[in-house]
């Protein structure tokens, strides 16, 4: 690459060593650091978002304990009453669409939060327990501030997993319903093309989006229909008051997720294992439980024709079909090695990191073979560093470290680029969307803490 993207200064790009990395990376969080929150970008997201501050806790960790737990203290201050921790925590800055005005989540989130009226994967008990055990191992004020705060938050989080089992999650598939596709975390992946395009925006107040004055190459995001599908779905349930028992019967999208299905059966055996540790043993088998409950549901959506993972349409019925990094859940939660073996082949082979084309041997958001793949646009295509780290973590606590230290490898080449980018062109390693993505710069922190190769 040439030149510097839009935004940056350029004049010290590429990075030429792993110390310049890690200093660039505590400088990005440092200057998206605005006190209350490390907001997820510094232009295009001045907010705080749950998956976000779960990820960019862990990268600080590294740094601070101290000011990890902070972040994970502010986002769970925001949980609602149901239980559920909200997608977005608002600050008072200005400048992203929807706001919590167009939420219309006044009056129905807590008293003084300002929140999104949906949720997002749920990895907080998962890098909770990656905190802790980094805090354990330096010992001294670390491990009390870490002891202190899983002690006194882990009620908090306990109520976290039983809103997702029941209210998006009580129908015996062992399978998380969303309704939005925002709550996925993969917002426009090929994934949701079947059920949004049953979705048919009704009336609704004009808006005016304000990512596309950010990123200001539109090819990177969403496009302007899919925006209003979006926006009709936020009115959708503004209109039932987010009332968790009335979305089934009026929301006209609603997917059972198997990616966030994975992501919570792991952290709730991660959940388990903290509550052992931390003074709530009692909650540990029905935790437990659900963890095996929903990587059985994961572990049921297999095609045995493509070997991956398939979410699946709650309106109609349908199994969802594009080859997405969704189709890897079960390498977040299985407990079966010969399904585990087969993934790993396919994740190895030419559709995915084998593919020969790719600038580094890493997961694209879509598989590069899959005639829909579009390269440089948001979740339809491209890499983004956050969903290598936690495929990674995955396998290394699984004892992977050969694998996990191969991610490793060419995610740091990837980004001694130097641009933190919020995601990457498969093929060229172009840094794409926001620039000094706070998750980006949170993982690379956690790749230098552990290269995996000690
Ligand atoms: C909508 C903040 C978030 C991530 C999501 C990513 C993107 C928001 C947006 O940014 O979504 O929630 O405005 O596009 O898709 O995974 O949490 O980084």
């Amino acid at each position: 690459m040439s030149q510097a993207p839009e935004g940056n200064s350029g004049d010290s790009y590429p990075i030429r060593t792993l110390e310049e990395l890690g200093s660039r990376a505590r400088d990005v969080l440092a200057a998206n650091d605005i006190g209350t929150m490390v907001t997820a970008a510094p232009n295009l997201y001045p907010h705080m978002w749950s998956w976000d501050a779960a990820f960019v806790a862990t990268g600080l960790s590294t740094v601070s304990v101290a000011r990890a737990l902070q972040e994970l203290d502010y986002l769970v201050a925001a949980q609602w009453k149901s239980g559920m921790i909200p997608h977005i925590v608002f600050s008072d800055v200005p400048g992203y669409f929807p706001d919590v005005d167009r939420w219309g989540t006044r009056g129905v989130a807590p008293e003084g939060v300002q929140s999104s009226g949906i949720c997002q994967p749920p990895v907080h008990a998962t890098m909770l327990r990656r905190i802790v055990e980094r805090a354990t191992a330096a010992g001294g004020e670390d491990a009390r501030l870490a002891e202190e705060f899983t002690r006194r938050t882990l009620p908090h989080w306990v109520d976290w997993h039983a809103w997702l089992r029941s209210a998006r999650g009580g129908d015996g598939s062992g399978l998380l319903t969303i309704y939005h596709g925002w709550e996925s975390g993969m917002d426009n992946s090929p994934r949701f093309d079947g059920p949004y395009s049953r979705v048919q925006p009704g009336d609704m107040e004009p808006f005016v989006r304000t990512d596309t004055l950010k990123v200001t190459d539109h090819s990177q995001r969403p496009s302007d229909e899919e925006y209003g599908r979006y926006l009709w779905l936020v009115q959708q349930m503004a209109d039932v008051g987010f009332d968790d028992a009335r979305l089934p019967a009026v929301m006209s999208f609603q997917v059972r997720d198997v990616f966030m299905s994975a992501i919570f059966a792991a952290a709730s055996e991660d959940l388990a294992v903290l509550a052992e540790q931390f003074g709530l043993p009692e909650e540990a088998p029905q935790l437990r439980q659900w963890a095996r409950e929903f990587r059985d549901g994961v572990d049921a959506t297999v095609d045995e024709e493509t070997g991956l993972a398939r979410d699946r349409d709650v309106l109609t019925g349908e199994w969802i079909g594009p080859p997405t990094i969704a189709g890897f859940a079960p390498l977040v939660s299985t407990a079966d090695q010969a399904l585990l073996d087969r993934q790993l082949e396919i994740f190895e082979g030419p559709d995915w990191t084998g593919d020969p084309r790719l600038a580094f041997p890493l997961p694209a958001s879509t598989s590069t073979t899959y005639e829909g793949l579009k390269p440089r646009q948001y979740w339809r295509g491209p890499v983004w560093p956050v969903m290598n780290w936690y495929l990674a973590h995955c396998l290394r606590r699984r004892g992977d470290r050969k694998r996990y230290h191969q991610l490793c490898e060419a995610s740091l080449a990837q980004l001694m680029e130097g641009h933190f980018g919020e995601y990457y062109e498969p093929f060229t390693g172009e840094p794409l969307g926001s620039m000094d993505q706070s998750w980006t710069a949170a993982v690379a922190l956690e790749w230098l803490a552990d290269p995996g190769n000690g």
